[in-house]
């Protein structure tokens, strides 16, 4: 072979097995121009262990996907922060932002803004308004968690008798979405039962506690508080704990088996519902990273997430299972 052209079949050899890597390695988290795709994930607060249970599932599809991750909130509930910390991503550059909100409609703006930018918006946990993102990654429907709650008040209470509401906030949908669904089920089943309030607890277990303080003492005859927000279950037992109340007036609520077993088989908790929040993060980092590659799209019914499988999309949430009651009988064999 001429010397001139054995150097173009090397060349051209080269170019082919360069093109080979690009589509290889685009297939494994990177976006189409060959760089490395960057997601950013925002929290509802970094404070609360329900999110740093949702960084460690996203960190290992990360890993999987080979992506950067980048992890970033609040310390403890902050709308206003969430929003800066947003717009520093889109001035940084990032290729998805994968959000749980804390205001529904105060943060659609700068997602809004990120979005014009070319950066693709999920929201996961808790949403915006559907025009501010492509996907929402919801860990349950919400008529699933407001019937589970209620259902199970209603068999810890005889059907019968007054019970109170801790929520996180007052501007978060997934709280607006599961009280609305509870007071539904409240309305059409149990007509024996009156919910008396329902207060807030900012995501912080030192405020729930004080607010459960407060509710025992102006409702005397209360037969169960319902925590729906994780730090909110063990803040309402250690305020039904310390007025003497364990077993009287009942706690169940959305919260982690570790932050509650002792309070379970203490009996002062009777149930706590969930999900399996790793896989909370994980999914949303695998529907991030799609969403970003176009291979989620609008319109699909199903997305299959790396070792989750097939999950429901319905509309545009993705589904990720049903909740989950752990008891005393159950709650030993979760670690999270
Ligand atoms: C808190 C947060 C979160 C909610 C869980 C159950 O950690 O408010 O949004 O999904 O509770």
């Amino acid at each position: 072979m001429k010397r001139s052209t054995f150097l173009t079949s090397l060349l051209a050899f080269a170019l082919v097995t360069a093109c080979d890597k690009k589509s290889d390695s685009s297939s494994a988290g990177n976006s189409s121009d060959g760089k490395k795709l960057t997601i950013a994930l925002l929290p509802k607060s970094k404070g609360n262990q329900y999110f740093a249970t949702v960084e460690k599932g996203a960190r290992a599809a990360a890993a999987e996907l080979g992506v950067e991750l980048i992890y970033d909130g609040p310390t403890n509930t902050d709308p206003a922060k969430q929003n800066e910390i947003v717009e520093g991503w889109v001035n940084y550059g990032v290729n998805v932002i994968a959000a749980a909100c804390e205001n529904r409609e105060g943060i659609s703006g700068a997602l809004k803004a990120a979005q014009e930018k070319g950066i693709k918006i999920v929201t996961y946990d808790s949403d915006t308004t559907p025009d501010a993102r492509s996907f929402f990654v919801n860990q349950a429907t919400a008529q699933g968690i407001g019937e589970t709650l209620m259902d199970t008040a209603a068999k810890l209470c005889g059907e019968e008798g007054e019970f109170a509401i801790i929520t996180a906030t007052l501007t978060a949908a997934n709280m607006t979405e599961w009280r609305k669904n509870i007071e539904a089920r409240l309305a059409a089943k149990y007509p024996k039962m009156k919910l008396v309030t329902t207060k807030p607890c900012d995501d912080q277990k030192d405020k729930a506690q004080a607010e459960a303080t407060n509710i025992l003492n102006a409702y005397p005859n209360l037969k169960c508080i319902m925590a729906i927000c994780s730090p909110a279950v063990p803040g309402a037992a250690e305020a039904v704990k310390q007025a003497g109340k364990a077993g009287v007036v009942k706690v169940l609520g959305l919260g982690l088996p570790s932050e509650n077993r002792q309070y379970v088989k203490d009996g002062v908790t009777q149930a706590v519902i969930l999900w399996k929040v790793e896989d909370l993060g994980y999914l949303t980092i695998q529907a991030a990273v799609a969403a970003a590659k176009g291979t989620l799209k609008t319109g699909d019914k199903t997305f299959t997430s790396g070792k989750l499988g097939a999950m429901e999309i319905q509309d545009t949430d993705i589904i990720l299972g049903k909740p989950f009651v752990f008891t005393k009988e159950n709650i030993d064999q979760f670690q999270f």
